[in-house]
């Protein structure tokens, strides 16, 4: 087949849309990378379409394409007890594509990178890629993509799986040409933006070190300021989220990528994830200047006993200080809270209830119950105190803690967040054909859908 003629099409399977759709980024940087080695991409996205199943047979039936990527995101929403596994879609997905085409079949994406053996097992493509699609993309048009030999051993399905992983992140960047490979670039309005990869903390729950790795990996803050200002100026774009675990991971990185962004005097506006410590507190003006306009927090708890235990690295007064910065420098901010760790008592929510209290930021987003991912220290405790049996897929959600314990906790948080307009409980309900978050976003059309929630607005 001329992989001239027949491009690789390149699928996000992802159909979810609370809080709300987000733009296929890896896709995006994948279909970029193919495109440097000489292969033309078509992207196609799942979320975008009503009948996805049949709009991905014609487009495939009129492609013809040379080889099919699937990128897939999440694995399920986490959110409990409100758990919805997106497994069957996938497997529809991965079966519509294999009765249109003979073509190879890849997959890869954050849902693969977690659960790569049991992906492969259950969806049979060609190849896997864990991490860095970016790092694997000879495996769409080889064949004989030299498979790493200490990966051959146990499961047969190991064999099959690649694992992706570029040294520094010089040659990513987002496709010049998004609107000619991927004809609904437009109905997107907030576009993802990456400056770095890895996060070098391990926090018991995580699995940004296994996706990403424990090295960060910056961009060249050139580059992401480049890119903004392309974005910005050929297709109009002007909202963005940084999707980087930690925006502020490193400080003077981050610093060069907002100087290097005030440089260029693009008008954008974007929000980002920080953890909630900064050493130095004025960056946040800098934040603003740039066009932040909305931070989540990575808070967790505001409770030190609960802090050390999940093995963060601030304190609740380093918590108090970003607040009181942010609220400074005029950007609005929201702490991402998670009930339900080892040692979480009434004790510990009330110590996080009373700080939420105190600080009062736009929005609070709890969640009741950690899910438990393999290979993080949560599945080695989780284990040793019986909660689960040894060998137990992960798969299918679990969460840390008794059903009896999280239903008792869930009552708690539901009872405070009733009281205070701005907690929100992602977990609280299914929101999957609730037309209110796509209302909301009608009516404020800036920032995460937590800011339009707000109180404070
Ligand atoms: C930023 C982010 C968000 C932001 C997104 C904002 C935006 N506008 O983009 C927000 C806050 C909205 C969000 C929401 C949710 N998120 Co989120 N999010 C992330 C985060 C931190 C980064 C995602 C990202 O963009 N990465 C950058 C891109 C470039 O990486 P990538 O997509 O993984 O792609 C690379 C590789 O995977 C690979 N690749 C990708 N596709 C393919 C395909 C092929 C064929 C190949 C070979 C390779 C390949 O190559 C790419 C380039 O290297 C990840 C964690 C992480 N570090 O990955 C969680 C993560 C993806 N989210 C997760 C979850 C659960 C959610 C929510 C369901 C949470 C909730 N209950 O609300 C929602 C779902 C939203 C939706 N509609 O899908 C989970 C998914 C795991 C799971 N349990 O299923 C993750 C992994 C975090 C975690 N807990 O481990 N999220
Ligand atoms: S929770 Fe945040 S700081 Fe902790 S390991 Fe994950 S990405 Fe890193």
């Amino acid at each position: 087949v001329s992989s001239e003629k027949s491009p690789a099409l390149l699928i996000s399977a992802n159909t979810e849309r609370f809080p709300e759709p987000v733009f296929p980024i890896g896709a995006a940087y994948l279909a970029d990378a193919l495109e440097k080695r000489g292969h033309p991409v078509r992207i196609f996205d799942a979320g975008l379409f009503r009948n996805p199943q049949k709009e991905l047979e014609k487009l495939i039936e009129a492609l013809r394409p040379a080889a099919v990527g699937i990128s897939l995101r999440n694995i399920d929403n986490a959110a409990w007890p409100h758990v919805r596994s997106y497994l069957d879609w996938y497997r529809t997905i991965a079966s519509t594509i294999r009765r249109s085409t003979q073509v190879p079949l890849i997959i890869g994406g954050s849902a693969f990178s977690i659960f790569p053996v049991e992906l492969v097992d259950m969806l049979s493509p060609d190849c896997g890629v864990t991490g860095d699609g970016e790092a694997a993309v000879d495996c769409f048009f080889n064949s004989n993509y030299p498979i790493d030999p200490s990966d051959m051993t146990g499961n047969p399905s190991n064999r099959k799986i690649i694992n992706g992983r570029l040294e520094n992140l010089d040659s990513v960047a987002f496709p010049r040409n998004i609107g000619a490979i991927f004809p609904e670039f437009g109905r997107y309005r907030t576009i993802g933006i990456q400056t770095a990869r890895g996060c070098p903390r391990h926090c018991i729950y995580c699995t940004y070190p296994i996706l990403e790795g424990s090295r960060l990996r910056l961009r060249p803050p050139e580059a992401v300021a480049e890119e903004l200002e392309m974005l910005c100026a050929r297709f109009g774009k002007q909202e963005f989220f940084i999707v980087d675990s930690l925006f502020n991971a490193d400080e003077q990185h981050m610093e060069r990528v907002l100087r290097a962004i005030i440089a260029r005097r693009i008008k954008i506006r974007f929000s980002c994830y920080l953890m909630p410590r900064m050493a130095d507190l004025s960056l946040f003006g800098l934040l603003r200047e740039a066009g932040c306009i909305a931070v989540d927090f990575g808070t967790d708890s505001g409770s030190p006993s609960i802090l050390h235990a999940l093995r963060k690295n601030f304190s609740v007064q380093d918590v108090r200080n970003v607040s009181a910065a942010c609220a400074k420098a005029g950007i609005d901010y929201c702490h991402s809270l998670l009930f339900g760790g080892p040692g979480e008592s009434v004790d510990t929510i009330h110590e996080t209830v009373a700080l939420m209290d105190e600080l009062n930021p736009a929005a609070i987003i709890a969640m009741t119950g950690i899910r438990i991912y393999p290979g993080t220290p949560l599945a080695k405790l989780a284990a040793a105190d019986g909660l689960i049996e040894p060998g137990t897929s992960m798969l299918h959600p679990v969460f840390y803690g008794t059903e009896e314990t999280r239903q008792d906790l869930r009552g708690m948080v539901a009872t405070i967040s009733a009281s205070r307009k701005n907690w929100f409980m992602p977990g609280g309900k299914d929101w999957s054909s609730s037309l209110w978050p796509r209302l909301l976003r009608l009516l404020h059309r800036s920032g995460p859908l937590w800011r339009a929630l707000s109180p404070h607005r």
